[in-house]
């Protein structure tokens, strides 16, 4: 694999990251829309905001592949999302295809489908039905992910994230948590497996609270080592803290279809 470009080197997976990946790939530019605080001397980098097209392209040119863990990865405003989310992963995407990029790992999110009841497992072929702006820019991203795959020919691969990080943070966490160790498998296997066309892999660990089937990522090698139940108990005391959610504690999403929800208030 010659140069990577992976964006969101500032954010919480890219500083991760940052630690773990270049042991694996050696040659890869870090993006961000500015400079990590703790950009090691012999890390390349390359400034870039996502809403601005000549940016991302200069950032692109001469990589093999992009790891996009770029752009606002919470709710935000419409604005913000727009600009980020949407114009952002446009530019990647078209920067990637104007420079001969051969693959993509768009990091989606559980957002795509967080309406999903927690009483119901997913597959990757569901219907999308996001919880948020920020789950429609995911769902948004994985389209393009198709279009770039299908009608230019790049290998793109979309990784719907749960919740990444050392341990699961709650009760919701224990079925979509995300060791970072998966997380760099999943990331291989997108920038590596030979016959990845367009896949969506659900970004979690061997979780036995799953809501996801991840057979499709399972199919491609994936075999992850994190196992959420090792922490169920410390996840269970978090929770006692949280307050109850009677909206979000049935949804998959958590707190991201609850916040604004006013379905069952309006007259139909
Ligand atoms: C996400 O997509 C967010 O990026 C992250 O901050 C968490 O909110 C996560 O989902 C989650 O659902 O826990």
């Amino acid at each position: 694999m010659k140069k990577i470009l992976v964006t969101g080197a500032a954010g919480g997976i890219g500083t991760r990251m940052r630690q773990m990946l270049p042991s694996i790939y050696p040659d890869i530019r870090w993006s961000d829309i500015r400079k990590p605080d703790d950009l090691k001397a012999g890390e390349e980098f390359v400034a870039a905001d996502l809403a601005d097209l000549d940016q991302v392209e200069a950032a692109v040119k001469g990589c093999e592949a992009i790891v996009h863990f770029g752009g606002f990865s919470v709710e935000g405003s419409w604005e913000t999302i727009l600009a980020a989310n949407i114009i952002g992963c446009r530019n990647m995407y078209e920067a990637a295809y104007r420079h001969g990029v051969k693959r993509v790992i768009f990091a989606s999110s559980n957002h795509a489908v967080g309406f999903y009841k927690r009483t119901e497992k997913i597959g990757v072929d569901v219907t999308v039905r996001p919880d948020s702006r920020y789950g429609v820019s995911k769902a948004f991203g994985e389209a393009m992910g198709a279009l770039y795959a299908d009608k230019h020919g790049l290998r793109v691969t979309c990784l719907r994230i749960g919740n990444f990080g050392d341990a699961p943070i709650d009760v919701r966490r224990l079925s979509i948590w995300l060791k970072p160790e998966d997380l760099v498998q999943l990331v291989r296997i997108g920038l590596e497996h030979p016959d990845i066309h367009f896949e969506i892999f659900y970004g979690a660990s061997d979780n036995a609270a799953a809501w996801w089937d991840n057979s499709n990522a399972h199919k491609f090698g994936y075999s992850p080592t994190g196992r959420a139940e090792d922490f169920r108990a410390q996840a269970e005391e978090a929770q006692k803290k949280l307050p109850a959610d009677p909206v979000g504690d049935l949804l998959q999403g958590g707190t991201y279809p609850s916040d604004e929800y006013d379905a069952d208030k309006r007259a139909r």
